[in-house]
């Protein structure tokens, strides 16, 4: 191998390393997690729902069909952590909470979960970004925090 070959190589090789601790380093401060595997009691569920926890923490379970989302509406306290699952009857859809990072899959048979926390009193859109067929852009549901 030429002594220029092992240069750039011993080169590309080192900033391939600070790209990937730049990237560690961004994770850690965005505060960007590897979402947790769900609790084995999780099954796919049919219908939404709303729990409260006795610590007043809110569990929303929604469910995606065409074309809409089960709960359609729901108050949520602002400034506490809500726990969203969400599974679907018929197709993919999608699911993306305005404002917010929540943006997750809505798969038949499977539950996928994210954790929000919405500071700001308001209404946040929930929108199917997924195209599920012919009604999709009237898949629509609404989080009011206050
Ligand atoms: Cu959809």
């Amino acid at each position: 191998m030429d002594r220029l070959e092992k240069i750039v190589l011993v080169f590309a090789s080192g900033l391939l390393g600070v790209f990937f601790l730049a990237l560690l380093a961004a994770a850690r401060l965005q505060k960007i997690e590897v979402p947790p595997c769900l609790p084995p009691e999780v099954k796919p569920f049919k219908e939404g729902r709303v729990d409260t926890l006795p610590d007043g923490r809110r569990q929303l379970f929604y469910v995606a069909q065409m074309w809409r989302f089960d709960p359609e509406v729901v108050e949520v306290p602002v400034g506490k952590p809500i726990d969203i699952f969400l599974s679907a009857k018929d197709v993919t859809h999608g699911f993306y909470l305005s404002w917010s990072n929540a943006n997750l899959m809505a798969i038949p048979g499977a539950v996928n979960a994210y954790t929000v926390t919405l500071d700001k009193p308001g209404v946040y859109p929930i929108i199917c970004h997924e195209y599920c067929g012919s009604a999709h852009q009237n898949m629509v549901a609404y989080l009011i925090a206050q």
